[in-house]
């Protein structure tokens, strides 16, 4: 796995730098779930594929910004399904945006997540990786290593309210779970940028993130692949849990490798109160 995270690190430097000094403006293109794509995705995702490419424990890529994945290597192990760089517009009004990694075996189900991390380009550039030693947060330092910080851990409930979606589709039970945790005095902590936004709430300890169905998306946004799964295995390997409302996220799998979600992620404390407000619905 130590390859993986090594080959993360070296794109998220190559990345970081597109970012800060590259074209952000659109291109020709739509990616498959029909987003006009920024020369940023088309560039980071090119970036990523050339790293991860050679080598030889990389079976497939799977890249939001491709329609279908692509094999590598045969006989290799793990199945790797990410976003290049989610969130990719906000760097055009220069917020933070973030690179998100699933490494898979067998296949693209939650079941078989093996590890997951994430790269958040902000004023600093950090990586987090999950697996059976926990969650690791990780700083890029001047000499262009990434220093391991220390381990992350939710606590049973937290502060942080992170609503995603558009409002005026929220349904009428949704509404009110959200105006609930307010009524509460969480504070409303959202970018709209996935990454950046359950970082915060994984660094501040605890809270909720959330990306419903709503009346206009009932199958939510989010894709399961590439930005579901490995949240949701990241939350609750630092002891958090995720769910669609209903159903643990890491019991379900993609119909298609671009298969959307509604999605919670965050302290046990918050996601018993989502439970319990889409138990009827
Ligand atoms: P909305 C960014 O486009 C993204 O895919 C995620 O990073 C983010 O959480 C979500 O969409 C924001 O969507 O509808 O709240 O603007």
């Amino acid at each position: 796995m130590q390859e993986i995270y090594n080959a993360i690190q070296s794109a998220a430097i190559k990345i970081d730098y597109a970012i800060k000094h590259e074209d952000t403006g659109y291109s020709d293109n739509q990616n498959s779930t029909g987003d006009i794509q920024l020369k940023l995705d088309i560039h980071s995702d090119n970036i990523i594929e050339e790293i991860f490419a050679p080598i030889t424990s990389v079976k497939a890529l799977a890249s939001e910004e491709k329609a279908e994945p692509v094999t590598v290597h045969e006989e290799g192990r793990y199945l790797i399904g990410y976003d290049p760089l989610d969130g990719s517009s906000l760097a055009d009004v220069n917020l933070s945006v973030g690179s998100i990694f699933g490494i898979y075996e067998n296949d693209y189900s939650g079941k078989n997540l093996k590890a997951a991390a994430y790269v958040v380009y902000g004023p600093r550039v950090e990586m987090v990786t999950a697996d059976e030693e926990g969650v690791k947060l990780f700083r890029l330092n001047a000499d262009h290593t990434f220093a391991f910080i220390r381990d992350i851990k939710l606590e049973a409930k937290g502060k942080l309210n992170a609503p995603g979606g558009t409002q005026k589709n929220w349904l009428p039970h949704h509404k009110a779970l959200v105006e609930h945790f307010f009524a509460e005095g969480y504070r409303l902590r959202y970018s709209g940028g996935m990454v950046p936004d359950l970082h915060q709430i994984l660094l501040k300890g605890g809270g909720i993130f959330s990306y419903p169905g709503t009346s206009d998306k009932p199958a939510g946004k989010l894709r399961k692949v590439f930005e579901v799964f490995p949240f949701a295995y990241i939350y609750e390997k630092a002891g958090g849990e995720a769910i669609d409302g209903k159903t643990r996220l890491l019991d379900l799998s993609p119909e298609h490798i671009h298969d959307t979600t509604p999605c919670f992620f965050g302290s046990k404390e918050e996601i018993q109160k989502v439970r319990n407000a889409y138990a009827n619905h």
